[in-house]
């Protein structure tokens, strides 16, 4: 029994015991999701404008190129967004949507209440044809949409997200998206596209060291939430890329051997060089994106790219139950 200290049910939190979990694994791991407090949110949107990440750009990219006659062809009358993220490439969509006359709808779906309320204020302002319904939902546990929404919905799950789930939990993810939709509705995934090792990975490097404060964020999350006294200068960023996964790792190395303390959790060692991980990038080709679909009974309709091939949005409809 390494954590004898967790207590089941109201005593413990949800995230003290998926921290406790996660740093009592052979190879410790903290999830993604402990980066995004305030800090660590302003610090994602600097590495969005970082020259070596060319994700949000290719992305963007594609979105301003392709959203127009996309819109036409689809004229959805409802936008959902899975994480309702970055204000700009919503409105790359919302645009579009309205210029094919489609429809006025807008469900953001995200946990943070606040953070609904202030983008769907602003979005109302300067939007004031767009309806919008903000569900406050943890996307990952499911997908709940506001009663009869005017269909066809397009389900937006940009920024390669998806990236950070493995593949049995994005197939499960898809899958509730999936359950989501009607015959009609279309599926908008973002997803980042398998590329030469060095890009990579200096995409998760920077040199101005951008990645390597937002990595170590996670653990002044974790002081401040659960009073554990990492030393965040104790560990180093690294990001690696495990060519047999297809995925980019970020991990925190420790310097030198030490203990962590998180009440309530226990007491966990690291040797020095022993890392925790937290996160991982998948990078997806065709093939493997297909592959996802089919066993969460989606069907890829269009596949759109960069000119540079880096990033791909896949449009993907609902299978027949029967298909
Ligand atoms: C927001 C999850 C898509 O994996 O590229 C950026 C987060 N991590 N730099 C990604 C991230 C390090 C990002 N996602």
């Amino acid at each position: 029994m390494a954590n004898p200290f967790i207590l089941a049910g109201s005593a413990g939190s949800a995230m003290l015991r998926d921290v406790a979990h996660g740093l009592s694994q052979p190879q410790k791991e903290l999830a993604p999701k402990y980066f995004y407090d305030h800090r660590g949110s302003e610090l994602f949107e600097q590495i969005t404008e970082l020259p070596e990440y060319y994700l949000t750009r290719a992305e963007r990219a594609i979105l301003d190129a392709e959203m127009p006659a996309l819109m036409q062809a689809l004229r959805p009358a409802t936008l959902v967004e899975l994480g309702a993220g970055s204000a700009a490439k919503t409105r790359l969509i919302l645009d579009a949507m309205h210029a094919a006359g489609s429809g006025h709808s807008y469900v953001p779906l995200d946990v943070s209440a606040s953070f609904l309320a202030d983008s769907a204020a602003r979005l109302r302002a300067e939007y004031p044809w767009l309806q919008v319904m903000p569900v406050v939902a943890d996307f990952t546990e499911r997908v709940p949409l506001p009663p009869a929404p005017p269909r066809p919905v397009l389900m937006a799950f940009l920024g390669s997200t998806i990236g950070n789930f493995s593949k049995p939990e994005a197939v499960r993810l898809l899958h509730r998206a999936r359950a989501a939709l009607a015959p009609g509705d279309h599926l908008l995934l973002g997803a980042d596209l398998r590329k030469d090792v060095r890009r990579l990975e200096a995409a998760y490097d920077d040199s101005a060291g951008v990645t390597a404060e937002f990595n170590r964020n996670m653990l002044r999350v974790l002081n401040r939430e659960l009073g554990a006294d990492f030393d965040p200068d104790a560990f180093e960023h690294q990001a690696r890329y495990n060519a047999a996964e297809h995925r980019i790792e970020m991990h925190l190395v420790a310097r030198a051997p030490l203990t962590v303390r998180i009440p309530g959790a226990g007491v966990y060692r690291f040797d020095r060089g022993e890392s925790v991980r937290t996160e991982i990038s998948c990078k997806y080709d065709r093939p493997t994106l297909d592959g996802m679909f089919a066993l969460a009974g989606l069907r890829l309709d269009r596949w759109l790219t960069d000119p540079a091939g880096d990033f791909a949005l896949a449009v993907a409809a609902p299978q027949p139950d029967d298909a």
